[in-house]
């Protein structure tokens, strides 16, 4: 039946896959499933509006775990003229990272677990006096049809997970994170044929959510101005890109 579990546990708790479904696919479903609920929650209590800039809005929630700065980050953004799957497209697919990322030193893939699902083992950039952070993590793109009519939703997650091709090494410090793209696109006075829809019919609504574990001890001050700093100018970056990228290709529904 289809309720028949997809996927054996071994005695140590590791998921090994069955049925031809990888090994991480529990897991990929379920935080999908967690940022598309949390996604559509209120901003109320506790959020801060830390930056503003045209349609984009950068909120941060102060947490400290054990001393450390892990704020939860959202941010809001609105793009004319390009769809949630390029934008998703653009972010997920390896062979663009190093074009708009300025972050990190180095990016490679160490497996596929399936067409939609890689892992990324991410060397990046030392930005404040302490050990060089480096990340590993499952990265999945979906597309989500919410009904006939509406354009599908189109979501990218990036989860920390632990991989034997990339242990870590002291001094390195491994950065934890749950990260989402999330994308609806719009199309304002939609013409009666949808072969003539053009770019500046389209608008991509974008949430774009982060959890960051620093991994080790960083000063809060440092961290937060960091981020404050860096993830407005990510969003920038990228979002100009794929703006440039695909400002002369036929639109990618
Ligand atoms: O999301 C972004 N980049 C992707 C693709 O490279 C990776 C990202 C990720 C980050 C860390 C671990 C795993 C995955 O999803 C854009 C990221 C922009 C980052 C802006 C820098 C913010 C700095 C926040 C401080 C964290 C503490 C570092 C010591």
């Amino acid at each position: 039946t289809i309720n028949e579990a997809t996927f054996a546990a071994t005695s140590n708790g590791e998921n090994i896959s069955v049925k031809g479904k990888h090994r991480l696919a529990n897991d990929v479903e379920r935080v999908v499933q967690e940022h598309l609920t949390y996604v559509r929650e209120e901003m109320c209590d506790g959020w801060d509006l830390i930056h503003e800039e045209g349609k984009m809005k950068v909120y941060r929630r102060e947490v400290e775990e054990n001393g450390i700065v892990v704020d939860p980050l959202k941010i809001f953004h609105s793009i004319q003229g390009v769809t949630g799957h390029e934008i998703c497209h653009y972010f997920w697919e390896y062979q663009y990272r190093m074009e708009w990322e300025t972050t990190l030193d180095s990016t490679k893939i160490i497996e596929a677990l399936d067409q939609d699902t890689v892992i990324f083992f991410q060397m990046h950039k030392r930005v404040w006096p302490t050990a060089q952070r480096d990340s590993c993590f499952w990265s999945h793109i979906r597309c989500i049809s919410n009904s006939e009519e509406d354009q599908p939703t189109w979501l990218v997650v990036n989860y920390t997970t632990p991989h034997p091709l990339a242990p870590i090494k002291p001094p390195q410090v491994r950065l934890i994170a749950n990260v989402a793209m999330i994308c609806e696109t719009i199309i304002n006075e939609p013409p009666l044929n949808p072969k003539d829809i053009k770019r500046e019919n389209i608008q991509c609504k974008l949430a774009y959510v982060a959890f960051v574990n620093p991994g080790g001890w960083v000063p809060s001050a440092a961290v937060r101005n960091v981020a404050k700093r860096e993830y407005p100018r990510f969003l920038r970056r990228f979002t100009s890109y794929v703006i440039e990228q695909t400002r002369d290709k036929p639109i990618l529904f």
